[in-house]
């Protein structure tokens, strides 16, 4: 459980999204599950957070973040033997189907009249790429019960569900990882200050002063989940202060991976930051052509990191 005071974190903030105690116990129950099981379980957190401008929300402020690293990387864990809490902002991309994200499901789709007179449904295979093996490995996760998904939208329901998240990985000790991969806003308006209707255009030009969002890093590595193995995640659009940013945010927070990437060149390469080294991952024009991701070698070097650690303890 977390300390007295850990709290005080999310007092600027909503209460917690309708559902969140429902959540909060399938979370539990998966993380007792396979913790019992012997499995690892890592929460792998995916997306852009929505920042409301109005509480009644019209407008809102977002990010460029699509999702696409946080599915992978799920997919990835999967195969690695890890169980996998996705949290995720909602309609972002999913472990699976994010490969299929862009297709105009009724396209991909045909009648076939049936005997009856009815009509039957088919899929256009040749449109959907892959599926067969992708197919097969979603539906061996789901009967393995080993992919837990759970979905936020505004900054609030993700603090908050972050929060129980950490609570319920928080008995598995060193065999628990986070993932914390989503793009989370690092400004907002407190719930206190914000206006209850749409603001008015009429009223001319917007100013907005926005507050600085608490770094959830620290609670969660010194009391949510103290034993816990954490990566975060660090992105900048000038390479040249990527590292030492990603070493500032180790030095500060005092947690074990930073996985440092750029905007434009996150599909092909980032850098594995540790407190005593760094380690570029990158793919070839090759392997990219093979179908090789980015998320498959830094799910591998992470693997075997957390086995250390586990190993350390
Ligand atoms: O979601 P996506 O695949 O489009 O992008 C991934 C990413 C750049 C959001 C992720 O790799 C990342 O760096 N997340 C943390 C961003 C940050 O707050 O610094």
């Amino acid at each position: 459980m977390a300390k007295p005071g850990t709290t005080g974190y999310l007092q600027d903030f909503p209460p917690p999204p309708a559902g969140a105690a429902q959540s909060a116990k399938l979370m539990r129950e998966f993380a007792a599950r396979h913790g019992a099981e012997g499995r690892r379980v890592v929460l792998v957190t995916s997306g852009g957070t929505k920042v409301p401008l109005e509480s009644r929300t019209v407008r809102f402020l977002d990010n460029f973040s699509s999702g696409w690293r946080g599915a992978a990387s799920a997919e990835h864990f999967l195969e690695a033997g890890y169980a996998v809490l996705f949290l995720h902002r909602h309609r972002s991309m999913s472990p699976y189907s994010r490969r299929y994200a862009t297709l105009d499901w009724l396209d991909t789709l045909r009648l076939v009249p049936a005997e009856d007179f009815t009509s039957r449904v088919e899929a256009e295979q040749c449109l959907l790429p892959g599926i067969v093996p992708v197919l097969e490995q979603y539906q061996r996760v789901r009967e393995q019960g080993t992919l837990l998904t759970v979905d936020f939208g505004t900054l609030s329901d993700y603090l908050h569900l972050l929060r129980a998240a950490a609570e319920a990985l928080s008995p598995l000790g060193s065999s628990a990882m986070f993932y914390l991969a989503a793009a989370v806003s690092d400004f907002y308006i407190p719930a206190s200050e914000m206006p209850e209707h749409k603001i008015e255009s009429s009223s001319g030009p917007l100013q907005i002063t926005m507050k600085m969002v608490p770094k959830m890093l620290s609670p969660l590595v010194k009391d949510w989940a103290p034993n816990a193995f954490v990566i975060s995640f660090k992105l900048e659009t000038d390479a040249t202060i990527l590292v030492p940013r990603a070493r500032k945010a180790l030095e500060t927070y005092r947690h074990q991976v930073v996985v440092a990437n750029v905007l434009d060149t996150r599909r092909s390469s980032v850098v594995m930051v540790t407190r005593d080294c760094e380690t570029c991952l990158s793919i070839s024009e090759a392997e990219a052509e093979a179908g090789v991701e980015i998320e498959e070698k830094i799910v591998k070097d992470l693997k075997f990191r957390h086995t250390n650690f586990i190993e350390q303890q």
